[in-house]
């Protein structure tokens, strides 16, 4: 299994490939399922839909690991945040007026309402082939935080950061209750059999410098300690999105196999400036694959001149937009695989 060779320190495992939202609405095979399904959560909660939606890219691209089918937003989910996704708005909650306003008891019945997740994880490590990794996943605190507070996406997370300065003390106590989901998800997912983990904190780049080791860093640490209390040794991956410089101190301190870098971030300077031990993933500009042609084969280039002499898992800096033409990701994929 190379992406996890890759993870544990094989030098010689080569290249390994695959792409965030690699399972979605680019898709028309992904397109025909979720037309099926009443909505996205139900889609999501579905062992046998989530199974198949999740090998899809694997057998359209024979990619090194299977992402399962599921969202950061199954723990605001179990919350009783009211969840729902409306066609063009993206994910929508009932906003929190306060830290604490949540029903901490509810995360008591984590393993029970989201084991389908874990169904899913078990369905789709028997039917994956044996060389192929499945990796499972959760949101760290803080990027569920900005969903929770303001009840949906948001361009500033006005809201979210305010709390990190007026409403310090239970802003903590909200995140020590998401760790704990958090750590309970991941493992879940490693006991049903997902080869590799990984923690997305997509907004990590709007916390405030003075504020990153308590409300990025410090809960990544926990959560991984936590994971790993509880007899789990799969390799973590982290992306703690937008974070530029503030990498080299998260790469310090946070004991993850793995390191997600977006586009936004010079590659070169990541591969000559982070330990050499841990695995740089990234970070193709997904917009560079929906334009295709000479710029993506632009944006290959840089990648791999960057990359050259580091071990290297192949992916894109943030997701695949729904536009990307397929035939781009597969061209892709086989100029990734010729040049090694
Ligand atoms: O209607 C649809 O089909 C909805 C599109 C969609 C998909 C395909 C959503 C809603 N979630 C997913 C699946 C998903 N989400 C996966 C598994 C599939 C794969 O990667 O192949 C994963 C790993 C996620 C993780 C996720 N969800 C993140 C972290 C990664 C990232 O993109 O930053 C985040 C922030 C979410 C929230 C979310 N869920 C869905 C959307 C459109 C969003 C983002 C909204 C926003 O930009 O604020």
């Amino acid at each position: 299994m190379q992406l996890v060779n890759l993870l544990k320190g094989d030098k010689n495992a080569g290249r390994a490939l695959w792409f965030m939202r690699q399972a979605g609405r680019y898709l028309p095979e992904y397109r025909s399922v979720r037309a099926e399904m009443p909505d996205f959560i139900s889609f999501c909660l579905n062992p046998e839909k989530a199974f198949e939606v999740t090998l899809q890219p694997i057998e359209r691209f024979d990619l090194d690991a299977a992402i399962i089918f599921s969202d950061i937003l199954t723990i605001p989910w179990l919350l009783e945040r009211n969840l729902r996704f409306e066609a063009g708005r993206g994910p929508l909650l009932d906003a929190m007026d306060h830290p604490l306003d949540i029903n901490a008891q509810l995360i008591t019945s984590l393993e029970d309402k989201l084991s389908p997740v874990g169904d899913a994880v078990r369905l789709t490590r028997k039917k994956l082939s044996t060389d192929k990794a499945l990796i499972g996943f959760a949101g760290a605190p803080w990027t569920l935080v900005t969903y929770m507070a303001e009840g949906g996406s948001s361009r500033d997370f006005a809201k979210a950061k305010s709390w990190l300065w007026s409403a310090r003390a239970q802003t903590k106590a909200l995140f020590s209750l998401l760790e704990e989901a958090v750590i309970r998800l991941l493992v879940l997912q490693a006991r049903a059999g997902a080869d590799v983990l990984m923690l997305f904190d997509s907004w990590a780049g709007a916390v405030p410098d003075a504020l990153r080791e308590d409300f990025v860093i410090n809960p990544a640490i926990r959560i991984i300690d936590g994971v790993r209390d509880q007899g789990i040794a799969q390799p973590i991956i982290c992306f703690p999105k937008g974070l530029g410089e503030g990498l080299l101190g998260f790469a310090d301190q946070v004991p993850c196999q793995g390191l997600g870098i977006d586009q936004h971030t010079n590659l070169a300077w990541a591969a000559e400036n982070l330990p050499e031990n841990l695995v740089l993933q990234g970070n193709m500009d997904p917009l560079a694959v929906a334009a295709g042609g000479a710029p993506m084969r632009a944006e290959l280039d840089r990648i791999l001149a960057a990359m050259a002499g580091r071990s290297h898992i192949f992916n894109l800096g943030h997701g695949f937009v729904p536009h990307t033409p397929v035939e781009n990701v597969a061209e892709l994929t086989q100029l990734v695989r010729e040049r090694g």
